[in-house]
């Protein structure tokens, strides 16, 4: 068992030190904070969201952030946790933060694959997929970013179990995706945002996915995500490049925010990349979750600040 003591907001944690820290988190900003599980993984472990908003009651607009959906993109986690950080702990010093809290209820979820998150920790550093068993084959897991049912299998995944982006057998296979769509569904009518937090690249993508076509108010996520992108660069420098999945990165259906966009109905629907631009790529250094944090979370301001 890991133990909360180890945790640090400049380290890559353990799953289960993420989750001990989220409950003493929660439990030190009271009413302003939840915990909820919403679901297990292949190999047991809990999927928790951290709910951050003015009161327990529900605030009318909502958004969603969810990070380590690919076990091999430590820094994704770490800047959930230092965002999770800034809107508990920084509520009656910061007044953006205030206002940020005030104006959303947020939906945080630090730890999307823990299974595959562990493996790569203890096992295999560039370990991608989720640690589910595929019958009749001995590679295991499927791609989390593939498994979401819009347009499944349509491009950009494999239906061959040994890939790295292995759609799955069906859409929704996975335990932890299937936590995580029926979650975001029970808040869907509030839910305003959704941000899928991966690595590397330094992108902030909007859908689609599954097409070269951009959705009919493309013109409104790509405002909201140059914001995004304004914010990132404020504080480093470092430039982020906006556009659809398809046109500045590459074709790929069943990833969640198609499906949070196209079913979910959340409007501002996007996968951030983080830094670097290939480097250190997945290994990104020690030294630099600091700054990757810092200039993420300007980034998430900026567009949560646009649609308020
Ligand atoms: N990149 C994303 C992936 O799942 C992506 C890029 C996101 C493509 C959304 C299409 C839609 O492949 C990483 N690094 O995971
Ligand atoms: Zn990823």
């Amino acid at each position: 068992e890991a133990t909360s003591y180890a945790f640090s907001l400049t380290q890559y944690n353990r799953h289960d030190d993420i989750n001990d820290w989220l409950d003493s988190t929660a439990s030190s900003c009271g009413s302003r904070c939840s915990i909820e599980n919403i679901g297990t993984s292949t190999n047991g472990r809990t999927l928790k969201v951290i709910k951050i908003g003015k009161s327990s009651s529900s605030n009318s607009k909502a958004i969603w952030v969810d990070a380590g959906i690919h076990a091999r993109e430590w820094i994704s986690p770490a800047a959930s946790l230092y965002l999770i950080d800034k809107l508990v702990n920084s509520y009656n010093s910061d007044s953006t933060v205030r206002s940020l809290v005030d104006a959303f209820d947020w939906y945080i979820l630090p730890s999307s694959n823990p299974d595959g998150y562990e493996y790569s920790y203890v096992y295999d550093r560039l370990w991608r997929k989720t640690r589910s068993r595929n019958s009749g084959s001995s590679c295991f897991g499927a791609d989390p970013n593939r498994n979401w049912d819009y347009k499944w299998m349509l491009t950009g995944a494999s239906s061959n179990p040994c890939s790295d982006t292995y759609a799955g057998s069906i859409a929704f296979s996975e335990p932890e995706t299937t936590a995580m769509k029926d979650f975001m569904l029970s808040k869907s009518s509030s839910l305003n945002m959704y941000i899928s937090i991966h690595a590397y690249g330094q992108y902030i993508l909007t859908p689609w996915g599954y097409t070269e076509d951009l959705p009919s108010d493309y013109n409104d996520l790509e405002y909201v995500g140059n914001e995004g992108a304004a914010g990132i660069r404020g504080v480093n420098g470092r430039s982020f490049t906006v556009g659809s999945s398809t046109r500045v990165l590459y074709a790929a259906a069943g990833a969640s925010d198609d499906w949070a966009k196209a079913v979910a109905g959340i409007k501002y629907s996007y996968t951030l990349e983080l830094r670097d631009t290939g480097y250190w790529g997945f290994v990104l250094p020690v030294s630099q979750i600091t700054p990757a944090c810092e200039e993420t979370y300007a980034g998430i301001v900026r567009m949560a600040q646009a649609i308020m």
